[in-house]
């Protein structure tokens, strides 16, 4: 019987604890991502990245192929599948849950072909066709709220209620999926950071973690080196961001976050493991 902190997850039934939330390593193979753009852009080099994500201690890989930052061009679909296919075919043969980072509906049939288990979708499954592939799947889904497309999404965000919005949003998509046959036990939600929101939504949606937890199977928290951490640090640099982030992730952690979607998973997992032996 799945309880409340399990996620089904194709090959894997994933389990975190109240504040040990389980670490999402990110490999992003293109060109133009906003933290680390252009240095993994071949194969070798994302799968040993990957390899070192793992070794730090990341329980989860999340590959993308197509970058979301705000003012990003979309990808077609075969030079997305190109980046994507060779690093996908080798981590999954690592015994380690593999998610992939697509909102095409055809890279996750493939992507579920070679045996990945997750599907993370930053537009939520709002593609009938990515629904089918998902349902059809047993992988496991992280569904994220995004207000507009990354083109032009942090152009003027607005809402009269960002919590009530995004969660109204998030519960309506699970409502389709449940309706398409996948379980509640299978999805993360997630508020999207970023997506179409500036630093206040940002924030009023981060203070929420613990009730967004509450109303699903769990919630997975990606703010990992982005911009809201440069506007409240005042670092320029995706890299310099790192100190921030792992702030933030302690945070999520505190108020019951399943999943941290993380690019640092050696100095995220050292904080957590001396704020957990003091909060234990
Ligand atoms: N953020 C990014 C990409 N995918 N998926 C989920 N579920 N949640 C997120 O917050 C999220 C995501 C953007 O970050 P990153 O992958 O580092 O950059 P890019 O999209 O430029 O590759």
């Amino acid at each position: 019987m799945l309880t409340q902190n399990q996620w089904k997850a194709g090959r894997f039934e994933l389990t975190w604890q109240t504040q040990k939330p389980l670490l999402m390593g990110i490999v992003n193979i293109t060109p133009d991502s906003f933290s680390d753009g252009g240095k993994r852009n071949s194969t070798s080099s994302a799968i040993a990245h990957a390899q070192r994500l793992l070794s730090e201690g990341a329980d989860i890989l999340d590959i993308g192929g197509e970058s979301t930052r705000p003012g990003a061009e979309s990808v077609a679909l075969e030079a997305e599948w190109a980046r994507l296919k060779p690093v996908l075919q080798e981590l999954v043969r690592w015994n380690v849950p593999v998610s992939v980072d697509t909102m095409k509906a055809e890279i996750m049939r493939r992507a579920i072909e070679l045996g990945v288990d997750i599907l993370n979708d930053v537009y939520a499954f709002r593609d009938k066709d990515a629904v089918q592939v998902l349902a059809e799947s047993q992988a496991g889904a992280v569904v994220m709220h995004m207000q507009g497309e990354p083109r032009s999404m942090q152009n003027r965000p607005e809402y009269d209620d960002v919590c009530t919005e995004v969660s109204d949003f998030l519960a309506a998509r699970l409502n389709v999926l449940a309706h398409a046959g996948v379980p509640s036990s299978r999805v993360l939600l997630d508020p999207g950071f970023g997506f179409g929101k500036n630093l206040q939504h940002n924030l009023a949606l981060m203070k929420r973690t613990s009730w967004f937890a509450g109303q699903a199977s769990g919630v997975l928290i990606g703010v990992s080196r982005k911009r809201m951490i440069g506007e409240l640090t005042g670092q320029e640099s995706p890299a310099d961001r790192v100190s921030g982030s792992v702030a933030a992730a302690l945070y999520a952690a505190g108020q019951g976050a399943a999943v941290l979607r993380v690019h640092d998973v050696r100095a995220t997992l050292d904080a957590l493991k001396v704020w957990q032996a003091l909060v234990d």
